[in-house]
């Protein structure tokens, strides 16, 4: 991470917004902003009372605002009831947005097809229903596989029209990881699709589905359904399977939506967390969908006129808040990207937001930084060839951005008119917590700025207390706030001792290391624990190790982060054998096993970079790995850290040949 501090050290540049970013802005003015920050701090229950019945349509109205009666399992509204497909889509049909687009949706190979509002309502109610037809109804678990699509979010908002739970896996996991979500979340249904189209290529998704029930426990899944996007062969199970276009056929354009209670859980969303399996974070309906929407209305200041596009895949919490549901409560329209950024070109992004007027673009520094690379090496994709004069706002999510990317964005993309959000938020915290609000707060490159209204943070030690200016420490929510992850699922154990470890005085504890300066902004140096950040992906180092040592060849295994221009962090593995080390031919037939192995146990996008082999790994006296020294191996340094806690420094000489 030193090489990210010492960048951000020495950008100074302020950049405020201009009268044209402040003129109509939802909050225009820092004054707005520290007034809407002393409405909350002043009566906190009344300011999120007044935001609830300002931006959510009730069946039930609530009484109750925030109960603390069981921290840290607070409540929100708890005795209303509402739906949350029904604020994001029935509110459309009579507010003058039937016939706005709500999706533009551009496949992999260049084609492009529309929904207006009143067309994906209607959508929406014929997949409910034909869900309904199966028997699944509210609280039923369903586990959503599906590609960038119409029908992807569809499913969501339909599943959320019946109160059925749905729980997304991201395209690029295994049938490995698919399968220990589905037992883990009691799932009965799947929806899935034949293939994905990425790059030109067709991925098989529905053979992982087969190969996931195939497996222990699979069985609890009584249906698949299955959307035919990619025409490829599969197999079929008679009485298992449904094709999505059969079992929409013919059902009616309405579907009555389940009132929930506010706290009935809306999605679960598996993340990768310090140690073991992956966690279930369990998000609730009410104060959820508030705060993805409220922050869509804030942080992307929603003009009426705007076409909206997050890169984001649904199977994250980006495209869960900012394009599956907070963006559509706000009316928004919304680009919907099928394929990658670099096919057929390195071009494509800026291409698309040409094509399609966009005028608010949401991406990860990890695309930001392999663009550069790309207009680097072909001047033909850069953004300067493209017509951008549409974009109003950019945005940056999943990872901090260091100031020469964001000059880039800035100067390249935004062509010095339009404001960066760098917003930094997490699964957990279901939506934006620090984020700049483009018509009112100063920006600074590297910094995610200030707490949104509402939100009370601050940056402690081990005791919980405020650490001065300047210094480091563990960032922490000091206040529940509406959008908070409610358990994990199915281990409260485990969502106590994660987030709200004894000492630290009942605060949210975020897994960030941060600093605020001398005007209160906040800047993330990076994760405590062992949690990866690879192109904005968080992956767990521990869950890579425990699959390597699944392998019959490994004895041990450490994986620690690397940092890496394009990536954030590259993934490297320290593998101790049971046979001798080997080299040359022999080695790189080994790391590539490893690699297809790893990518097959959790999934592609955790094969590791760099491989690296010896007979043992750097451990205390009392057995523990130390993968602060990993690191710096990693990084191809020398070790002049103190080693003599190592029971055999040696050890660290052995790691010499990277595959
Ligand atoms: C939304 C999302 C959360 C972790 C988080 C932090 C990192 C996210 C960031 C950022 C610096 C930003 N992170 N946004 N770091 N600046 N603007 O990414 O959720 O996948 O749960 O990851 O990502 O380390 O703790 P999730």
């Amino acid at each position: 991470m030193s090489s990210t501090i010492d960048s951000i050290l020495v950008e100074h540049r302020v950049f405020s917004p201009s009268a044209k970013a402040v003129a109509g802005a939802t909050v225009a003015g820092m004054e707005s902003y520290k007034a809407l920050c002393a409405e909350a701090e002043q009566d906190f229950n009344g300011f999120w009372t007044r935001m609830a019945n300002e931006h959510l349509v009730w069946r039930k109205p609530f009484t109750k605002v925030l109960d603390e009666s069981e921290a840290p399992f607070y409540t929100w509204f708890d005795d209303g009831e509402l739906n949350v497909s029904e604020n994001c889509l029935d509110v459309h049909l009579t507010n003058g947005n039937a016939d706005k687009t709500a999706l533009i949706f551009e496949a992999d190979d260049g084609s492009v097809d529309k929904v207006t509002y009143r067309q994906l309502h209607a959508r929406v109610c014929r997949i409910a229903n034909g869900i309904k037809s199966l028997g699944y109804k509210k609280g039923d678990r369903a586990i959503i596989y599906l590609p960038m699509s119409i029908e992807a979010i569809a499913c969501m908002q339909a599943c959320a029209r019946l109160g059925v739970i749905h729980s997304v896996v991201f395209g690029g996991f295994s049938a490995k990881s698919l399968h220990q979500r589905i037992v883990d979340v009691g799932a009965k249904l799947v929806i899935t699709a034949d293939a994905q189209l990425r790059g030109g290529r067709a991925i098989a998704l529905k053979s992982a589905v087969d190969e996931a029930l195939a497996d222990e426990g699979g069985d609890i899944v009584q249906h698949v359904i299955v959307y035919k996007r990619a025409g490829s062969e599969v197999n079929w199970s008679g009485s298992r399977d449904v094709w999505l276009h059969e079992l929409e056929d013919g059902q009616p354009d309405s579907c009555e939506a389940v009132a929930v209670e506010a706290e009935h859980p809306l999605f679960i969303l598996y993340t990768s967390g310090s140690t073991g399996k992956p966690k279930g974070v369990q998000h609730a309906s009410a104060g959820y969908l508030l705060w993805a929407s409220l922050t869509t209305k804030w942080v992307f200041d929603v003009r009426p006129d705007d076409i909206f596009w997050c890169t984001a895949d649904v199977g994250w919490v980006t495209g869960h808040s900012y394009i599956a549901y907070g963006t559509l409560a706000a009316g928004l329209t919304q680009i919907i990207f099928e394929g990658i950024p670099t096919y057929p070109h390195a071009g494509r992004f800026w291409e698309m937001i040409q094509r399609h007027k966009v005028s608010i673009f949401y991406t990860a520094p990890t695309a930001i930084r392999s663009l550069i690379k790309a207009a680097q090496a072909d001047p033909d994709t850069h953004p300067q060839r493209y017509d951008l004069s549409s974009l109003r706002l950019l945005g940056s999510v999943g990872e901090p951005i260091n100031p020469e990317a964001w000059i880039w964005y800035y100067q390249n993309v935004g062509q010095g008119r339009c404001p960066i959000v760098d917003t930094w938020w997490q699964t957990e915290t279901g939506g934006h917590i620090l984020s700049p609000l483009p018509g009112a707060t100063p920006l600074k490159p590297g910094s995610c700025t200030l707490p949104l209204p509402g939100i009370i943070t601050g940056v402690v030690d081990e005791a919980g207390n405020d650490v001065p200016q300047g210094r480091g420490g563990f960032l922490v929510i000091k206040r529940p706030w509406p959008a908070m992850i409610r358990t994990v699922w199915g281990d409260e154990e485990r969502y106590k001792s994660s987030y709200f470890p004894t000492d630290l005085k009942g605060y949210y504890l975020a897994g960030d290391n941060a600093q605020r300066d001398a005007d209160g902004y906040y800047w993330i140096m990076g994760r405590t624990d062992d949690v990866l950040s690879v192109s904005g992906h968080r992956l767990g180092g521990t869950e890579i190790e425990s699959a390597l040592v699944a392998h019959e060849k490994v004895a041990e295994a450490a994986v620690v982060g690397r940092p890496d221009a394009t990536t954030g962090e590259a993934i490297v593995a320290f593998i101790m054998l049971k046979d001798p080390v080997p080299d040359g031919v022999q080695a790189d037939a080994l790391a590539k096993e490893l690699r297809d192995w790893v990518a097959k146990e959790v999934g592609a996008i955790a094969k590791p970079r760099d491989i690296r082999f010896g007979n043992n790994l750097p451990k205390t006296r009392s057995g523990k790995i130390l993968r602060r020294l990993l690191r710096v191996v990693a990084e191809g340094k020398e070790v002049t850290q103190d080693v003599s806690t190592l029971e055999n420094p040696d050890v660290l000489k052995q790691f010499t040949g990277v595959y």
